[in-house]
């Protein structure tokens, strides 16, 4: 769901003796002062330096997708940059490291790294220093694994930049505490592949390299992730939440905790309960849906309906839910109705609970949300409280409308008519707005 930013282009010519003085005074440029990186100056620097035959590289995956990072590297307070680009070869990538000295722009290091692809680069703080290191995740053509260096800067040191590469391979990588030391630590992620094994390894930093402290298995039926990223997970727990998609297309959700009692990395919804609650169709990821801080992950059904209802007209709901971190269960912290095929979330309020029910008609893209009670054993329909309509921009006449206009998302209009049956189940237009949640599919 994120979307790439898009940037520029460059190639350096090299000067085999690495980063020169004369190198610096010709392609100096005007930096701004303080935190306002502007690429675009950047580039202009980099132009200086190129004779056209160049590939920018923009990072895969992770946080940061520019080709062009800008990025405080010597905590001065003005952004510094990294520029990422490949010559005609191909076979290389350069790591263009800009600092802002003195108000120029000019390169400290031009780093030739071996790969033909960069995952991500991400920036934390492996060793506690309060300075950022840099993680830099790449492939190469012989394999689909990710190589990770680490790169670090010193000003008092030359080169002021150092690259170690280590020996670890990955598939996705997550960054974050997870052993509560103040230090971040790297969790890798690898898939199930041939002679490689599905599981998640914990690195800390220790002394001067990065050291595998724990690992833990991991579903080897998933064949992608999703989304993988550091969260709270509980009070005193965070971890990675995995949404990962299987061979056969559904998505399930992993959470991969360390756990200093034992000391050990563990993925407890995986290891002992309720991993297969969280396997749906939807494709829909683990997030902080109800804005407390703790990460929901998403459980999916049908609302109430009867077994021989059309099970395509019955809306779905998702229950958002936080691990428990104790008992390794499920707890529901939020409920919405689920309308995939015209883009939103409709968050339940809590009195509807168990009393309400919601139809889709896909043809006149209507979910209508029904009071509903058992007679026996059959459910019964009964006061419809509101119907959600939307509508192609372009087909939609307000003045002919019986429906209310409450928002607008790209080319769709979202409309609402409140039932006429006096209930107090029911909600007005400004509540409907409030428990409304388009969403990216
Ligand atoms: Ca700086
Ligand atoms: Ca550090
Ligand atoms: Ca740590
Ligand atoms: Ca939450």
């Amino acid at each position: 769901m994120k979307k790439l930013t898009a940037l520029l282009c460059l190639v350096l010519i090299l000067l085999l003796s690495g980063c020169s003085a004369l190198s610096l005074n010709e392609s100096s440029i005007m930096c701004p002062p303080k935190a306002t990186g502007n690429k675009a100056d950047i580039q202009k620097l980099i132009d200086k330096q190129t004779s056209g035959d160049y590939v920018l590289k923009y990072p895969k995956n992770g946080s940061n997708r520019s080709s062009i990072v800008m990025h405080d590297l010597d905590h001065d307070d003005d952004e510094d940059a990294i520029a990422f680009y490949s010559d005609k070869s191909g076979e290389h990538i350069h790591a263009l490291f800009v600092e802002c000295k003195n108000s120029d722009y000019v390169i400290i290091e031009d780093v030739l790294i071996e790969a033909t692809t960069i995952d991500r680069i991400e920036f934390c703080d492996l060793n506690a220093d309060s300075k950022c290191e840099i993680i830099l995740g790449y492939s190469r053509s012989t394999s689909s694994q990710n190589v990770m260096s680490i790169f670090t800067y010193n000003k008092d040191a030359s080169p002021v930049i150092t690259q170690n590469e280590t020996p670890y391979t990955y598939s996705s990588l997550v960054t974050g505490d997870f052993d509560k030391d103040k230090s971040d630590d790297i969790l890798l992620i690898s898939l199930y592949s041939g002679d490689i094994a599905a599981r998640a390894q914990l690195l800390v930093f220790s002394g001067t390299e990065l050291v595998e402290v724990s690992s833990a298995e991991l579903d080897s039926d998933i064949t992608q992730l999703a989304s993988a990223t550091y969260g709270q997970i509980s009070d005193d727990s965070y971890g990675a939440i995995l949404d990962g998609v299987s061979s056969t297309g559904d998505y399930t959700t992993q959470v991969v905790l360390f756990d200093s009692s034992r000391p050990a990395l563990i993925n407890p919804l995986f290891s002992y309960s309720g991993y297969s609650l969280t396997r749906r169709s939807t494709q829909i990821c683990s997030t902080d849906y109800n804005k407390d801080n703790l990460i929901d992950i998403p459980i999916c059904s049908l609302m109430l309906h009867n077994e021989d209802d059309d099970v395509n007209t019955i809306a779905r709901r998702i229950d958002w839910n936080n691990l428990d971190t104790d008992t390794y269960t499920l707890n529901t912290s939020q409920s919405a109705i689920f309308c995939s095929a015209d883009g939103y979330l409709l968050t339940m309020p809590q009195k509807w609970s168990e009393s309400v029910t919601a139809r889709y008609d896909k043809t006149n893209r209507e979910l209508s949300i029904y009071t509903c009670e058992y007679s026996g054993s059959k459910l019964v329909l009964k006061d419809k409280l509101i119907t959600v309509k939307a509508y192609f921009d372009e087909n939609y006449e307000k003045s002919s409308s019986e429906y209310t206009e409450f928002m607008r998302v790209g080319a769709t209009v979202y409309t609402y008519l409140i039932g006429s049956a006096d209930n107090y189940l029911s909600i007005t237009g400004d509540e409907l707005s409030s428990l409304f949640m388009p969403v990216n599919l």
